[in-house]
């Protein structure tokens, strides 16, 4: 069956009115990130032209100096979801605290977490950048509104969870929890068109994803299976490895998504008392949950991603993801460790 004309609006009214899975204000909230996402991606586009590019010369909460673009990204990601009546709060990696949804507007019943523009060091050289987000529903009210703690919830909770890469083209990546489905940006009708449905990770790969320079700092389970890897036909894995590493989450986990591959972001001995680089809410947990859902696995090295409790807003976590073997394997070396 072609799926050339159908667009995320009737992608979403079909599986609402199929299986549920899809209730109305989710629906909303989906088609709004949606929205926001091209407004980031007219702006991505403009580049230079639009005065985009560079730095900003302030830092977020986690002492990164913020482009431009981050902050842009941002502010579209609050206006265009503050107002619709379908979110109590956001959070996102850009800002220290929550974001209430104004008393001005009603409250909905979503959290929605986003990294408004990931891979940020490659936006001044043109190369994939994304959005990210993460959906969970809203506890109990206890009364006191929402609480920063209503955020910490596992990754298993979460209801809905995407990303938007900005690349050669715009293309959105999306779960509810049946299936990962995928749409291309049409910028002549304006809409995303549903270009891919019930996307599958092949269980095996030979290609990993990344940054070697940081060698020397990992732990032994991670030289072990990186340096099997890179023994080729003639080590214990009897098969040659492929590598890449384009530095933006998005990008690296979309091959891994359309071909295959293990996508690594270890803990390090640089910052031993930080569990890796990549934030658990904005980045590892949509990530994972996308993962899964397509047939591949996430962990920390030691346990499923998504079973994670959070205990802050901004932890990090040390991330494996990709082709469920690989995934496998790796883990396998920290239990042996
Ligand atoms: P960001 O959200 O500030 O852009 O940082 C996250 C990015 C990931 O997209 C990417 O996988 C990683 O940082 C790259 O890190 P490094 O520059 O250490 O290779
Ligand atoms: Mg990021």
């Amino acid at each position: 069956m072609s799926t050339q004309k159908i667009s995320l609006t009737r992608y979403l009214v079909e599986q609402q009115r199929n299986d549920g899975s899809i209730p109305s204000q989710l629906r909303l909230l989906l088609e709004v990130v949606a929205r926001a996402c091209k407004g980031i991606s007219q702006s991505v586009n403009k580049g230079a032209l639009g005065g985009v590019l560079g730095s900003a010369e302030s830092e977020n909460v986690q002492g990164e100096v913020q482009k431009k673009l981050d902050i842009i990204a941002n502010e579209v990601l609050i206006e265009a979801n503050e107002w619709g009546g379908h979110l109590a709060a956001m959070a996102s990696e850009e800002m220290d605290s929550i974001h209430l949804v104004p008393n001005r507007y009603p409250q909905g019943e979503y959290l929605l977490l986003f990294d408004p523009l990931d891979g940020s060091s490659n936006i001044d050289v043109n190369v994939s950048i994304g959005t990210i987000f993460s959906v969970l529903r809203k506890p109990e009210d206890n009364g006191q509104g929402v609480q920063e703690s209503d955020f910490l919830q596992a990754g298993s909770q979460q209801v809905a969870a995407g990303y938007c890469i900005y690349g050669p083209q715009t293309t959105l990546v999306l779960t509810v929890g049946n299936g990962v489905a995928m749409f291309t940006l049409d910028r002549e009708q304006g809409s995303f068109v549903l270009t891919q449905e019930r996307i599958q990770i092949p269980a095996d790969t030979k290609e990993f994803a990344i940054n070697m320079s940081n060698q020397r700092h990992w732990a032994e389970p991670v030289q072990r299976y990186i340096g099997e890897c890179l023994a080729g036909k003639e080590g214990p894995r009897g098969k040659d490895f492929n590598m890449r590493w384009i530095a933006s989450m998005v990008a690296d986990v979309h091959r891994i998504l359309m071909r295959g591959g293990v996508f690594m972001y270890p803990w390090d001995k640089r910052e031993p008392e930080k569990a890796g680089k990549l934030r658990l809410m904005y980045e590892a947990n949509p990530m994972s949950w996308i993962v899964e859902q397509a047939g591949g696995a996430a962990t920390n090295g030691h346990q499923r991603i998504l079973d994670l409790k959070p205990a802050k807003l901004h932890e990090r976590v040390a991330v494996f993801l990709g082709s469920k073997n690989e995934v496998e394997r790796v883990t396998s070396y920290h239990d042996a460790a």
